[in-house]
Order: structure tokens, then C-alpha cells, then sequence
């Protein structure tokens, strides 16, 4: 069969660490290709290993700068590290944006590194969708490290860090108004914040802003905040077994603070491995990607089962307030749906 030819005649090179195999896979993932799900489960077997690590944070703070320093830090421990840079602001893809190939062309040489960028193709969700599958390929692929970049702090960038194992959140200072900068949402993500571009004026300030929300935020699961006026716990793990992130101060461009950072993400790591969060945190992912999937393909199923231009036909019978929505819902579901 021609599938399971193309198939296969990707999954070996690709295992064996061929890169434009790699590339040509995570293509088809992307663009959810015929091949793409007979793909992806020949790889899901070899998934489960790569460390990854979301980087998010408002535009201009410096993720790239610091994803770049960061795989360096990595490289330099022998760790093999692929990036993925996802755009929602972005229609193009393939290859990294323009800025980001000026700025990581000294990882561009090096066989242990692999770089990516995502861009939105339609809906936000699709992004999210296709960044989770790019993920399993570089991690079937076998890179250790696998560092996300994510702009802001929206629903999307949500739904990715949740696909992340450690979350770094990026701020920088001079963003204007602290509070504003470090956005409700962030605070339950965030499991290492990088205070980036130390060398400006107003760093110590946002450090200050941060450790004052983490002092005020109330309690979240799995995370550790001490009551405010309690004196300085030590970022990291916790006796109680939570873990109250640490606050790092870098300086991307001239790889300052970085090796902090990286030390952070390793002990975040060996915290998640420590405490069985690890593999909790695997379930959850794998909850949330079947419930996508599943919601994606009943949708669709059900969709195609209906005559043309029905969905629009009682959608206006809706509008005229002729029906209501979920009685319309039931009846689709009774006449269409499951038995
Ligand atoms: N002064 C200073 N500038 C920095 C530092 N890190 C990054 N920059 C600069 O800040 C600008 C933005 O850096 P990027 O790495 O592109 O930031 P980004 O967060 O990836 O930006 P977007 O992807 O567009 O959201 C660039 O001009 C960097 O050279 C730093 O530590 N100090
Ligand atoms: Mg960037």
C-alpha cells in the first residue's frame, strides 16, 4: 500500500536521526496530510522521552534571544535540543522566521539542533493541534530538550505550556505597567519566571512585582505561595512537596543568568520526576489531547452525515427564536447522531 510505504519510508530515517525526514514529517503533521495519523502512531511508541520546556511571554521580552542562549546551555551539556517557535501573529511557516534565522544562525550548523516555527493556519485551536504533533515527532526523534517559544498569554499559549513539562515565563521591565505585564494566568503557569534584560533600568523592579504576586497570589495546585510577610522561602521544591517558582534575572544577548536558568529547568525536571508529577502531568496531556481529538471527530463525523446547508438552515430557525438551541441539539443528535 502506498500509505504504509510513505509511511514507513519516513519513520526509519527519522528514528535514525535523518533530518530532513524530520522535517518532511513534521510537514505532514502539520498540514494534517492523509499520512500525518498513520504517521504519527508508528512514532508514538518512541515519544515519552524529550524534556519540554514552554518559553512564553510578551512580545519583544527576549524568548528568543533566550531560547537560543538556552540551547546553547544545553548543547554545551551534550543535551540535543529541538525548537519550536510558534507565531499565531504569523501566516507563514516552514523553516524559522526571518528574525529568529538571523539570530539563532549559530545553531543552524549544529546536527544536534533542530528549529521550527509554527504559524496559524485558520484557527488558533489548529495551532495548538498541530504544535502537539510536531512535538511527538521531535520527541520520536529522540532530541532531549524540546524548547517552545509561545507569544503571550492567550487561550492558545495556554493550551500550549499545558502541553509543556516546565513553563518558563519571560519578563522583561519597561513594559510599562508591572501589573498589566504580568497578566492574570500567568502566575498558575509559570513553574520558572526569567526576568530578562537585566541590563535595563527597572529589572529589580519587576523582580519585586513578581515575588509581591507570589507572596499575594492564594494558593494554586501544585504550586507553593507563602503567606505574604512570611519571610523568603527558598524557590524550588517544597517540604510540603509544591513547588514555589524561582525568579531568575538574565541577560539573553550576552548569555547572562543563563546557565541559572537552565540549572532551574533541570531541578524543575528531576522535581516533576521526584514526585510522580511527571507522570500525572503525561495523563493529563494525553486527557486533554484525546478530548480534542475526539471532539474533532465526532464533529466532523456527525457533520457529514447532515444534508447540505442544514447546520445553517436551523441556525436561523434559532436566530428567529422558532427553536431554542438545545432542543435544535437534541433533535440533531436523535435524527443524525448515535443511536
Ligand atoms: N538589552 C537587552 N536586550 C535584549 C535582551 N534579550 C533580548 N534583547 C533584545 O530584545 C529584542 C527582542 O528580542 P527577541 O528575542 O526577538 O524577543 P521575543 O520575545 O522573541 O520577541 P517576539 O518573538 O517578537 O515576541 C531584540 O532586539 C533583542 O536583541 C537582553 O537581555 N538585554
Ligand atoms: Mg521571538
Amino acid at each position: 500500500m502506498a500509505t504504509q510505504d510513505s509511511v514507513t519510508g519516513l519513520v526509519e530515517p527519522l528514528l535514525a536521526g535523518n533530518r530532513r525526514a524530520l522535517a518532511r514529517a513534521i510537514s505532514q503533521v502539520e498540514d494534517e496530510a492523509a499520512d500525518s495519523h498513520a504517521l504519527l502512531a508508528a512514532l508514538y511508541p518512541h515519544t515519552g522521552r524529550s524534556h519540554i520546556v514552554g518559553v512564553t511571554g510578551a512580545p519583544g521580552t527576549g524568548k528568543s534571544t533566550l531560547v537560543n542562549a538556552l540551547a546553547r546551555a544545553f548543547r554545551g551539556e551534550g543535551k540535543t535540543v529541538g525548537i519550536i517557535a510558534v507565531d499565531p501573529t504569523s501566516p507563514f511557516s516552514g523553516g524559522a522566521l526571518l528574525g529568529d534565522r538571523v539570530r539563532m544562525r549559530d545553531l543552524a550548523g549544529d546536527p544536534g539542533v533542530f528549529i521550527r516555527s509554527m504559524a496559524t493556519r485558520g484557527s488558533l485551536g489548529g495551532l495548538a493541534r498541530a504544535t502537539g504533533d510536531a512535538l511527538s515527532v521531535l520527541d520520536a526523534a529522540g532530541f532531549d530538550r524540546i524548547l517552545v517559544e509561545t507569544v503571550g498569554v492567550g487561550q492558545a499559549e495556554i493550551d500550549i505550556a499545558a502541553a509543556a513539562h516546565t513553563t518558563v515565563v519571560v519578563e522583561a521591565p519597561g513594559l510599562g505597567d508591572e501589573v498589566q505585564a504580568i497578566k492574570a494566568g500567568v502566575l498558575e503557569i509559570a513553574d520558572v519566571f526569567a526576568v530578562n534584560k537585566a541590563d535595563r533600568d527597572g529589572a529589580d523592579h519587576t523582580m519585586m512585582a513578581l515575588q509581591m504576586m507570589q507572596g499575594l497570589a492564594p494558593a494554586t495546585q501544585g504550586h507553593h505561595r507563602p503567606a505574604s510577610g512570611h519571610g523568603h522561602a527558598e524557590p524550588g521544591a517544597q517540604g510540603d512537596g509544591s513547588w514555589l517558582p524561582p525568579i531568575v534575572k538574565t541577560v539573553a544577548v550576552r548569555g547572562e543568568g543563563v546557565a541559572q536558568l537552565a540549572g532551574w529547568i533541570e531541578r524543575h525536571r528531576e522535581y516533576l520526576a521526584a514526585t510522580g508529577q511527571l507522570s500525572r502531568r503525561e495523563e493529563a496531556r494525553a486527557a486533554n489531547t484525546l478530548d480534542h481529538i475526539l471532539r474533532d471527530r465526532l464533529l466532523a463525523e456527525l457533520t457529514q452525515r447532515l444534508p447540505d446547508g442544514y447546520l445553517r438552515q436551523v441556525a436561523g430557525e434559532i436566530a428567529r427564536r422558532e427553536h431554542d438551541p438545545y432542543s435544535v441539539v437534541d433533535r440533531i443528535l436523535s435524527a443524525y447522531g448515535c443511536p
